[in-house]
């Protein structure tokens, strides 16, 4: 089962895709994502007729039907430094925080304890052709194409999902202790187009991650990557994240990026963010720049 949202603007409608059909969902996605993972099947309405592909291709700015978040998740969290790729991150750009002679990432890297930090609410998340923001006072961001779970409250996964860590690397670069403000604002994640049931994904540890940056109708950057070079098992990461911290059903935890464009690939008011994950979809969003107030 795969479920996502549509808006009109005003409202959102929710729906199930079971047996390649769309049915209208009468239920709380999220209950109905539990539901299906103990392998009862709930709130199915009527089968409707949707070109899903069709609603695929609209963003923000189309008038009608559009897709949105597939939910609103009540939290979302991160790891960090799950890939290999990571240990380097900032070392090739300059000056880089270290605790004795290794790098603080090499350090996370290897230690017993991940990395894990919160991203955020509902209302800092955009869906499938919703734009994900730069900071108005940064001038390198970044997205970080994730592979994302849904969870309970008790760790079990009962979703996959695409998720863009969108992060100010220039902020975090300048100081570690500013990362809460360079993965912490408006339009800082983006998620969808769908959850997809885990008996969809199968193996979490085989699917390939592409990340393409989109400038004036050209790729600006591509890259990719397989879920197989996680070094951090999610099982772990989901051990960290619960441990004595009660997470609500429905919370999602994005599994660290193993693509890390470079500060030429900064993200600019225009572009397009896509990013790809076997099985599990591609995840469309344009780019906005905000103000400083
Ligand atoms: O330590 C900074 C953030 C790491 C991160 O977001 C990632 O590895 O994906
Ligand atoms: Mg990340």
């Amino acid at each position: 089962m795969r479920i996502f949202r549509l808006t009109n603007g005003e409202s959102t409608f929710q729906y199930a895709v079971v047996d390649g059909k769309v049915f209208e969902l009468g239920v709380d996605p999220v209950k109905a994502l539990i539901s299906y993972a103990n392998g009862k099947v709930i709130g199915l309405g009527a089968e409707v007729n949707i070109d899903v592909n069709q609603l695929l291709s609209r963003d923000y700015r189309s008038s009608g039907l559009r897709f949105t978040k597939p939910y609103d998740p009540p939290e979302v969290w991160g790891s960090g430094i799950s890939y290999e790729v990571s240990r380097r991150r900032y070392s090739e750009e300059g000056e880089v925080a270290r605790i004795g002679e290794l790098t603080i990432y090499e350090r996370v890297y290897d230690a017993e304890r991940p990395e894990i930090f919160f991203k955020a609410t509902a209302n800092r998340c955009v869906g499938h052709g919703e734009p994900i923001a730069v900071r108005g006072d940064s001038e390198w961001t970044l997205p970080e194409p994730e592979l994302g779970v849904v969870i309970t409250s008790s760790g079990k996964v009962i979703g996959y999902t695409i998720i863009d860590d969108v992060s100010a690397r220039d902020i975090e670069a300048e100081n570690p202790l500013y990362l809460p403000q360079s993965k912490v604002y408006n339009g800082c994640c983006a998620f969808g187009p769908f959850v997809v049931t885990p008996d969809e994904v199968k193996n979490p540890y085989s699917l390939q991650i592409r990340l393409r940056i989109i400038r004036s109708g050209k790729a600006i950057y591509e890259g990719e990557v397989s879920t197989e070079r996680m070094r951090r098992r999610i099982d772990e990461q989901i051990k960290y994240l619960i441990r004595n911290n009660t997470v609500p059903d429905g919370t999602i935890l994005m599994t660290g990026t193993g693509i890390l464009p470079g500060r030429d690939a900064a993200l600019r008011d225009g572009d397009v963010v896509e990013i790809s994950i076997s099985g599990v979809g591609t995840l469309t969003t344009p780019v906005i720049k905000l103000k400083v107030e």
